[in-house]
C-alpha cells in the first residue's frame, strides 16, 4: 500500500509511490529529491533507510538505490556512521585577484590559516620560469591550509620571488599575505594567469583537509605579479565538493589567442 509522508513533512498527495511502470526507485528518488530541494536545509539529516523503507512501503534495497542516486548527484552526503545528509551548498568562486581572507569575509565567514611550511627552496624548472628566477635560485616555498569557520577548505602550496619578498618567513603568515605584501613590500598584486584543473585528493592532502583519497578537488594555480614583475607562483586545492567556479564571459577573443578556442 503507498505512504504518502515526505522526510521532514506532512502527507502530500504526490509524494506516494505506487506500482506502475516507473521503477519504484526512481520515484522515491524523486520524492526525495523534492524534499531536499524544498523543504531540507542543507546540512539537514535525512530519515534512516528503515524509516524509508516504512513509510513508503518499499524495500530497503529501493531506498538504498535511491539515495545512492543523489549521493552520486551531489545533493546527500553520507558522513561514516552519523548517517545521511542533505549537501551544504557550494561557495560559488569568481575569478577575482581576491585574497582568500577577503574571499571569506565577503561571505561572512571567519578565516583562519595554518602555516604549514615556510623555507628557501630551489623550485622546479616550471616555477623558476614563472617567477623569472635563474634555474636552481632559491625561491620562498610557502605551505598553509586555510579554514572558513573552522572548516578546512583549501591547502596552499606556492613559491615567492626572494628578491621581491624578502624575509617573508619574518611575517606574520598565518593572516592575510596579500596584506602582509602590502604593508611590508608596498606589492598589491594587480595582475594574475590561472588555470583550474581537476584533481583526486591524493593522501596528505585529504588528510589535511578532512576528506577521503580520491575525493575530487579543485586545484588553481595563480601566477600573480604586481606591476608586470611575477611575485608568487601559487596553487591551491579546494574542496571539490563546496566549491563550484563562476566565469563572466562575453563574445570577445583575446587578441593573444588570435581567434583559437
Ligand atoms: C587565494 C589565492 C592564492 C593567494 C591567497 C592569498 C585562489 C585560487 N588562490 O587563496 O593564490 O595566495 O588567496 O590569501 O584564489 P591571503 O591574503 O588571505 O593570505
Amino acid at each position: 500500500m503507498p505512504q504518502t509522508v515526505t522526510p521532514a513533512t506532512p502527507a502530500s498527495t504526490t509524494d506516494r509511490v505506487v506500482d506502475g511502470p516507473t521503477p519504484k526507485h526512481a520515484q522515491l528518488r524523486e520524492i526525495l529529491r523534492r524534499a531536499i530541494e524544498r523543504e531540507l536545509p542543507p546540512g539537514s539529516p535525512i530519515p534512516s533507510e528503515r524509516d524509508l523503507a516504512e513509510r513508503y512501503q518499499v524495500s530497503r534495497l529501493t531506498v538504498r538505490s535511491a539515495i545512492g542516486k543523489l549521493v552520486e548527484e551531489g545533493l546527500l552526503t553520507r558522513a561514516r556512521g552519523k548517517g545521511t545528509f542533505t549537501a551544504t551548498r557550494r561557495m560559488e568562486l569568481q575569478l577575482y585577484l581576491m585574497s582568500f581572507t577577503d574571499d571569506m569575509r565577503r561571505r561572512g565567514l571567519t578565516p583562519a590559516t595554518e602555516l604549514l611550511h615556510c623555507g628557501s627552496e630551489a623550485p622546479p624548472p616550471e616555477t623558476a620560469g614563472a617567477l623569472g628566477l635563474a634555474p636552481r635560485q632559491p625561491a620562498y616555498r610557502l605551505v598553509r591550509r586555510r579554514r572558513a569557520d573552522g572548516v578546512p577548505l583549501a591547502v596552499e602550496r606556492g613559491w615567492y620571488h626572494p628578491r621581491r619578498v624578502p624575509g617573508l618567513p619574518d611575517l606574520d603568515l598565518t593572516s592575510s599575505l596579500y596584506d602582509q605584501l602590502a604593508q611590508h613590500y608596498d606589492l598589491r598584486l594587480d595582475h594574475a594567469r590561472q588555470t583550474v584543473r581537476s584533481e583526486a585528493a591524493d593522501r596528505e592532502t585529504a588528510r589535511l583537509l578532512g576528506i577521503r583519497a580520491g575525493d575530487p578537488l579543485l586545484v588553481f594555480r595563480r601566477v600573480s605579479s604586481a606591476s608586470g614583475v611575477p611575485v608568487e607562483d601559487m596553487t591551491s586545492w579546494y574542496r571539490g565538493d563546496r566549491y563550484e567556479v563562476t566565469m563572466q564571459l562575453d563574445r570577445t577573443v583575446p587578441a593573444e589567442h588570435g581567434g583559437n578556442p
